[in-house]
Parts: structure tokens; sequence; C-alpha cells
């Protein structure tokens, strides 16, 4: 096959001096931090969603992308001609990982059977592409929101047929990520949320909801997939209210439903902003509950109010994301998977080459800068002092369960007045991180 990216060749690290846009100037897969590779902290993934098959249209106009490899036909020998031009892409880059919708691989045929035929032909070419490059899967997943049939959701749609649908189709989608040694398995509920609480009834829903998960997982069981299951948040968008709303309200559903040892999450950027949070708060949370599992890394734009999946390029972003997934000891199953697009006026194809070494280079520096206030250790023993009454004494008392409120009624009253509090000191630790960055 002929080269898409003939003028391309494998991305080199050149280092900070460098003034080569491709060329990685932070990213050094080999290069140690804190005794692992980079390659192994950032795991990085491309998605074929938005780099393969999106056309950068928006509501106003046609799309814009150039891609000469694409014949403007939704045939089998287009998509396979396709996976391997995302391959090429992929090795050039030097990322070890991708990602992909079952329907963004392989068209969706009149039926099922030719849909699941198609993906089969399809995968094929995945399959020896993957052997080829030693590029892996991270995770796959089925789009259960583009047809028209999910116009009520999926699992949540009203209409039980097609709840069926989907179910149908997950279950190919699971074959074929197991097929291809996918690490994960990817649910994020596309239309699976309400426009409307006039014709909707919630609870129905939810169970339905938690339903066909527990369905996914046995059949996850019934054929020997290891790989970890996500729960992906997201608050709006394309429906009023999405019901993986944020981290804590998809925990509360896993708790709720006895799928919590089941999923974990897999955390985007821009999901997080949109639900009123920032990306570190979404780690925290689900590092605090041990459900951290992978990130969509990409950003918004503050000033507009949707998912503009934008490449992260905000170091501040990188080293905030890269501090929380440090301290929860890295993503093991997950990785750092850029749900991110081009903007419609960066349609040649170079540009998701910039698009890409951007990313990898913001999130490289921000795992360094990290390691550096780490390894400084002034802020973790900033925030471990200030907890420190509860390291002895009546603190460590309320910590291990051993007082009442009859025992602090004692405590007080024979003490008089709480000890007095300490600064919390923001601005000085908001100073003390902009050393490092
Ligand atoms: C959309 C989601 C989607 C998931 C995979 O907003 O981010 O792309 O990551 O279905
Ligand atoms: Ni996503
Ligand atoms: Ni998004």
């Amino acid at each position: 096959m002929s080269s898409a990216f003939p003028e391309i060749s494998r991305i080199p690290y050149e280092g900070p001096q460098s003034k080569n846009p491709l060329a990685f100037k932070h990213y050094q897969a080999t290069e140690l931090v804190e005794g692992r590779t980079m390659k192994d902290w950032l795991r990085f993934s491309v998605v074929y969603w938005h780099t393969f098959r999106n056309r950068l249209s928006d509501p106003f106009g046609a799309g814009t992308a150039i891609r000469p490899w694409d014949d403007g036909t939704e045939s089998v020998v287009n998509a396979q001609n396709r996976a391997r031009v995302a391959f090429e892409f992929i090795e050039k880059l030097g990322a070890p990982y991708y990602a992909f919708h079952d329907r963004d691989v392989a068209p969706e045929g009149a039926t099922l059977r030719e849909s699941n035929k198609n993906l089969d032909a399809v995968v094929k070419v995945l399959k020896a592409e993957q052997k080829r490059t030693g590029i892996k899967l991270l995770w796959g997943t089925a789009c259960l929101f583009a047809h028209p049939r999910y116009a009520h959701g999926a699992a949540t749609s009203c209409n039980a047929d097609v709840f069926a649908y989907a179910g149908a189709q997950v279950k190919k989608a699971l074959e074929v990520t197991h097929e291809l040694g996918g690490e994960g398995y990817v649910f994020w509920g596309g239309r699976e949320g309400y426009a409307t609480l006039w014709n909707t009834n919630m609870k129905r829903e939810l169970d339905h909801l938690a339903r066909f998960l527990h369905l996914a997982v046995d059949y996850k069981k019934q054929i020997g997939f290891k790989g970890q299951f996500y729960i992906e948040p997201k608050p709006k968008e394309p429906t009023k209210h999405q019901y993986d709303s944020d981290a804590a309200a998809c925990l509360n559903f896993l708790r709720e439903y006895d799928l919590i040892d089941h999923l974990k999450l897999n955390l985007e950027t821009n999901h997080a902003t949109l639900a009123g949070h920032t990306m570190q708060h979404e780690l925290e949370v689900a590092a605090a509950a041990g459900a951290l599992g992978s990130i969509d890394a990409n950003t918004g734009d503050a000033m507009l109010g949707w998912d503009t999946d934008q490449f992260p390029t905000d170091i501040y972003l990188t080293t905030q994301c890269m501090l929380s997934i440090m301290k929860a000891g890295g993503l093991t199953t997950g990785g750092v998977n850029f749900d991110a697009k081009v903007r419609r006026e960066s349609f040649e194809p170079v540009d998701l080459f910039y698009a890409h070494i951007g990313g990898m280079d913001a999130f490289a520096r921000g795992l360094k800068i990290a390691a550096a206030i780490r390894q400084d250790g002034r802020l973790e023993k900033f925030v471990k002092q200030r907890y420190s009454s509860y390291d002895s004494g009546i603190g460590a008392k309320i910590e291990a369960g051993t007082v009442g409120f009859k025992d602090l009624e004692t405590y007080i009253l024979k003490k008089g007045e709480a000890a007095p509090n300490t600064s919390g000191r923001q601005e000085m630790l908001e100073n003390l991180i902009n050393e490092f960055i």
C-alpha cells in the first residue's frame, strides 16, 4: 500500500530546544520518571472516531477535512484501507494504543448480520496491523447513539426492541474487542438520558441501564474477556440530562445497582467542565473510590458551553491531571486517550500530527512537572500537616471510631474552646505550583 503521509517519517524526540513542529520537545517514550518510563505512565491512545472519521462539519456547514485516502464511499474496502492509514499514522506518531467504536471502523449494514460481517472484514485488517506494528487496543466500544433507532436512547429506550438491538450490538463489540486483545471496554451513555421529564419514567430507565450493564458483565465472563469495563461520565449533550452525569453520579449508580466491582471510570476533561467540575475534581472523586480507570484527554473552551473536544495544551491542566494520577499510583489498565478533534479550520492531514504531538508533549510536561512537585515535597508536607490534628489525641480516636458524641462533648467541655485554626495558604500554594510551571 502506498503511504498516506509520505512526507512524514517517525516523529522523533528532539528536546525542548527544537524548533521542528514535527518533533517531540518533551515526550520521550523511554525517559524514566520516578523509575517508570514515560510511555508507561502515559499510555497514549489515538481515537478512531475523531481522527479518522470526523469530517469536521458543524451545524452551519459541511465538513472541511481533506483526507485523500477516503474515497467518499461507505464501502468495506474503503474502511479496510482507512484502517491501514490509521495504523501508519499511529505508528509514525509513536502512540502505543488506539480506541474505536464498532461503527467507526466498519460501515453499518442494512441488517445486524450485515453490520457484523462488515465489522469482521475490517477487524481482520486491524488484527494484522496490530500484529505488524505492536500497537494495541486500549478499549473498544459500541456506537449506540448515531443511528435513528437510538433516538430515545439504547439501554434506556422506551422501546424494548431497541434495548435488544443494543444488547446484540454490544455482544458483538465485546467479542471483537476480546479478539483484538483489547485492554478495556467503555460504556459512554450516548443518548442514555432524557430531553423532557414529561415523557420519561426515570426509575424504569435507570433500572434498564443497570440491567444492560449486568448483561454485559455476564457476557464478558461467558467469553472470558478479562479487559476492564469503564463507564464514562458526561452531564449533557446530546440529551439535556445524561444519567451518567459526573463521577459521583456514576459511582452512586454503580453502587446502587451492585455494579461497583465491575466498572471503573473513564474520565473526560471536557465532560468534567460541562458538569461544572474541574478534571482534577473528577480524578480525585474517582481515585477516592478506587475507581480511577482511564482518561479521555481533551479540553473544552471556557467561553463555550458545549463539548468542543479540543486537544489539551494547557500545562497547568496536564500538571493537575498527572499529580492526581501519580498520587493514585498511575493508570493501570487505562491510558491517556485523546478523545479530541482538530478544529474545522485545521483541515489538512498534517494537522492531525501537530494536534497529537502537542497533546503528548503537554502531558509529558505535566508528568515531569508533577514529578518535580512530588520530589520537592512541600505541597504534600503542607497537606499532611494540615490534617495532623487527626494523627494523635482526639483526632486519632475519631478516625479509629472509638469515640461517640458523648465523648466529644466531655472532651470539649473540659477543653473549653477548639484549638485555633491555621491558614489554608491557598495563595502561597498557588505560588508554589507556579515555581514549577
Ligand atoms: C462523547 C464521548 C465518546 C466516548 C466514547 O462525548 O466522549 O466519544 O468517549 O463513546
Ligand atoms: Ni470520551
Ligand atoms: Ni467529549
